[in-house]
Formats: structure tokens, sequence, C-alpha cells
């Protein structure tokens, strides 16, 4: 297969709410999103998870699992983007703004599909019900889905 760049993304619900970032500044500016970056050297993919919260977002999941695994192919990118999502409804601290993101409450039903990336409504529907995800998605000019799969899967 080919070679890969791992990256993570975390969303909490909570409450009736999910918790989205405004990502100020690189990949994504402008788009609302899940917490999350790429994973370094010497971390786990799941340790990569809680710190990527921990920085952007200020908040520590206490019950965090891995629900799904998305693969982005972009035409300008060679590397494709294997993105481990996790899921957690507790944490501790208070979520507060950092230089990376604007964290802010959404009822489900108002999540902001329309600034958000275009896989997103393919795949929180899933998350939000419990289920365990695999997806892969193709996009063209960055931000154009021009193809894509995904499946339910009972196990990562
Ligand atoms: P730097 O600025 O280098 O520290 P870092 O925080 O490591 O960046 P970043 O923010 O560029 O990484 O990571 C991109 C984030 O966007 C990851 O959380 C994964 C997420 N992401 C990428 N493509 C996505 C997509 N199509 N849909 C989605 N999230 C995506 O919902
Ligand atoms: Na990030
Ligand atoms: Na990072």
């Amino acid at each position: 297969s080919t070679a890969r760049k791992l990256l993570t993304l975390v969303i909490i619900h909570s409450d009736g709410k999910v918790l989205l970032g405004l990502k100020k500044r690189g990949f994504g500016k402008g788009y609302y999103n899940g917490f999350g970056g790429k994973v370094e050297k010497g971390e786990t993919i799941d340790q990569a998870a809680a710190r990527e919260l921990q920085e952007e977002s200020g908040v520590t999941a206490t019950d965090m699992e891995k629900r799904g695994i998305l693969t982005f192919h972009f035409d300008n990118d060679p590397l494709a983007w294997e993105v481990h999502v996790y899921y957690a409804t507790k944490f501790l601290g208070e979520p507060c703004e950092t230089d990376e993101m604007a964290p802010t409450w959404f009822s489900v039903a108002d999540i902001p599909y329309d600034v958000m990336w275009s896989d997103d409504p393919l795949w929180y529907p899933l998350l939000l019900a419990g289920q365990q995800f695999k997806g892969d998605f193709c996009f063209t000019n960055t931000t154009t889905l021009t193809s894509h799969t995904i499946e339910v899967v009972s196990s990562l």
C-alpha cells in the first residue's frame, strides 16, 4: 500500500452537544473541525490524539475511544492522510481558545456542516450513533470531494 501521513481527530460529545474548533491557521483554516494533528515520532496514535486535544482545546478526555479510520487522497499530495478518529463524552478542564482553535459547543442538530470538510456529514452521524467506521475519500484542489467509500465495521 502507499505511504501515509498519520493524523488524529478527537470529537467530544457531551450533554447533546459536540465540541468543535474553528481552525485559525494552517490546514483547514476557516473550517470547524474536531481537535487533532500529526502523530509525532516516538508517540503512539492514542498519545498524539490526547496531546493534540489538550494543546488545541485545553481539555483532557477521560473516556476517549477510537471509532474510525479515514483515509484522504489529495490530487496534490503523493502521501495519503490516515486520520484516526476518536470519540469522548467525559473530560477534565474547560475548553479555551488557543493559537490554533476557537472551541464552540454545537447542538447535534446545528452542526455547521456548511463550514466543515465535505466528508464530515458522511461520517459524523455514524460517530454520533456509536458506530465504528472506515472511509476513503478523494479530494481535488484540496477541498473538493470527488469520490468516497464508507463502511461500518465491527472492529478497527
Ligand atoms: P501543525 O500546525 O503542523 O502543528 P498539526 O496540528 O499537527 O499541525 P493539522 O492541524 O494540520 O496538524 O492537522 C489537520 C487536522 O485536520 C487533523 O486533526 C485531521 C483533520 N483533518 C484533515 N482532513 C480532514 C477532513 N477531510 N475532514 C475532517 N478532518 C480532517 O473532519
Ligand atoms: Na491541528
Ligand atoms: Na501538531
